[in-house]
């Protein structure tokens, strides 16, 4: 007989260490979470659960999206045990396992219980905490909307791991309760440099789900091609790459439904004044024209063109249906001065209005837009630039940090009474081997100096997959595991800062999204995935 070691250690509450008689070692991070959850209490009794009896019971309220949750699930728990029993030799000398069990319990059914109203729609202030209690006699997971539930339902598929000899699961009986430290977890995707297909899309929202993060930041536009099939202005697309790169209208709604079904919100970003040449395939007159005589080439968006304005406008007017979140991302970043200081009608707009300076004209352009952003009932998020340079921006609107000194901005940002998101820290296409998600681990948007009113401000942050030079091919590795990180800060309290402990978590927490069909990559050191 092997003495066998199971650690199960959470800084929460009680670290045990305990010796079982029969089966291999069961790593110390199998059936923990991630991200960690607030509280978490585990004790050394286990239950078996057989994927083929096991069902979701609903004892509260319902819906189509609680229905869709539990089917996934269902299907998680079902997958993860054949998977692993096809590694696994019948004849093992684990069957000692199967003829003397340890558990102390079968766990048969979980009770799921939506204590309040089904919402719709997720939105930037909705409640994903939860309580999830695991025992011999009763196992339930509650909470009063179903985002919380979703958060719980997740919690409980990464509690399973399977038996030694691979015949059932296994999970101990648990308390949780939990809920995120910021509202605000996203992961950016630039569909513009390099075009995203709608199945890697929904793998990456995949993804996002087993990491409790619930803002997809769609940078669906920009430079170089212009994916988005707009409804008023179909003749933009003459700035996709290819007929075939497109988003229909239909592939949009899919996504946003596939989203929503996972507690994620979609927030559209078409980046302007600067970063719109693909918008002059379609119609150059929206683009200033560089140069004394004009040579050919264009620059941001002409913002002494009344009649830009009105396009403009028109085509928020259809964003703001088509992406239903109350929020949308204006961009604002990175705008290019050369261009306007070459164009002899900018100059003399700007000598007629007393505009100064090309920051002001700038200030010119995007106060409008917010304005009229505003006066459609929707807040704005922009890159920081439009925040150093001065714009006065309405009560609410979002300060999006992502380079420079953070500690600073967000200091400044949040004195001013000002939101703010960070994303600085935890952009996906600076790699080092790609095992450098320590680097993204230690980074806190908490970290600068703010009172509690400034630090409330922060409402959370993004990683960013701008996408150069990554397409279907290799985006989901490049974001994952690297994002988990990221979601684990968002999500997790503030104390959680062991690398020690993540690495172990993180580790079994990648294998578990290879099982799951996620492309992610090894974190970080040799190892292996029992897939
Ligand atoms: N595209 C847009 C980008 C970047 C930004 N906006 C970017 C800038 C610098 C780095 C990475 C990305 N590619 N539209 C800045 C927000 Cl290092």
């Amino acid at each position: 007989m092997h003495k066998i070691l199971i650690f199960l250690t959470f800084s929460v509450t009680l670290a045990t260490s305990y010796i079982v008689d029969y089966g291999p070692v069961v790593k110390a991070s199998q059936g923990a979470i991630w991200p960690k959850p607030k509280t978490q209490v585990i004790s050394n009794n286990f239950n078996m659960l057989r994927p083929s009896e096991f069902t979701f019971e609903t004892v509260g309220n319902s819906c189509d999206i609680l229905q869709n949750a539990l089917e996934r699930y269902h299907t998680i728990i079902v997958t993860h045990l054949r998977r692993i029993r096809n590694r696994v030799k019948n004849d093992h000398e684990n069957n000692k396992w199967r003829s003397k069990p340890e558990y102390s319990g079968r766990l048969t059914s979980v009770k799921v219980n939506l204590k309040q109203k089904c919402e719709k729609m997720p939105h930037v202030d909705m409640d994903e905490s939860y309580d999830l209690n695991i025992a011999e006699q009763q196992a339930t997971i509650e909470s009063n909307s179903i985002w919380g539930l979703l958060r719980g339902l997740e919690s409980f598929s990464q509690l399973l791991y399977h038996s030694p000899d691979a015949k059932f699961l296994l999970i101990n009986d648990t308390n949780i309760y939990d809920e995120p430290r910021f509202k605000h977890r996203g992961l950016l995707v630039d569909t513009s440099r390099h075009f995203i297909s709608i199945a890697i899309l929904k793998e990456i929202l995949d993804g996002m789900a087993y990491n409790k993060l619930n803002v997809f930041h769609w940078h669906i536009v920009d430079d170089h091609s212009f994916p988005y099939q707009s409804i008023k202005y179909p003749e933009l697309t003459r700035g996709a790459y290819h007929e075939s790169m497109i988003y229909s209208q239909q592939d949009i709604a899919d996504i946003i439904e596939y989203a929503r079904m996972r507690g994620i919100r979609v927030m559209s970003e078409f980046d302007t004044p600067g970063h719109t040449a693909s918008w002059g395939a379609s119609h150059p007159e929206l683009l200033t024209k560089c140069g004394g005589i004009f040579t050919g080439k264009y620059g941001p968006i002409d913002p002494t063109i009344e009649s830009n304005y009105d396009f403009i406008f028109s085509l928020f007017d259809e964003i703001v249906e088509v992406f239903p979140d109350v929020y949308v991302h204006l961009g604002g970043d990175e705008v290019g001065f050369e261009c306007w200081q070459s164009n002899q009608n900018i100059l003399n707009f700007m000598k007629q209005h007393n505009i100064t300076s090309f920051v002001q004209l700038e200030e010119l352009y995007i106060q409008k837009l917010i304005d009229k952003v505003h006066s459609l009932n929707v807040n704005s998020i922009v890159w920081q630039e439009v925040y150093t340079n001065g714009v006065k921006l309405p009560k609410g609107t979002v300060v999006h940090v992502w380079t420079g000194n953070q500690r600073n901005l967000l200091s400044r940002i949040t004195r001013d009474n000002m939101p703010a998101l960070l994303s600085a820290c935890w952009y996906l296409d600076h790699l080092s081997t790609g095992g450098d998600w320590v680097k993204f681990y230690n980074c806190d948007p908490w970290d600068f100096s703010g009172n509690d009113n400034q630090k409330k401000l922060v409402l959370g942050g993004e990683a960013c997959m701008w996408s150069e030079v990554v397409d279907d091919a290799n985006i989901v590795q490049r974001i994952f595991p690297r994002t988990c990180a990221t979601a684990e800060k968002l999500w997790s309290t503030e104390d959680v800062t062991d690398i020690e402990d993540a690495k172990q978590r993180l580790e079994e927490h990648y294998c578990r999204m290879r099982r799951r069909n996620i492309n992610a990559q090894p974190p970080s050191s040799p190892g292996f995935c029992l897939v």
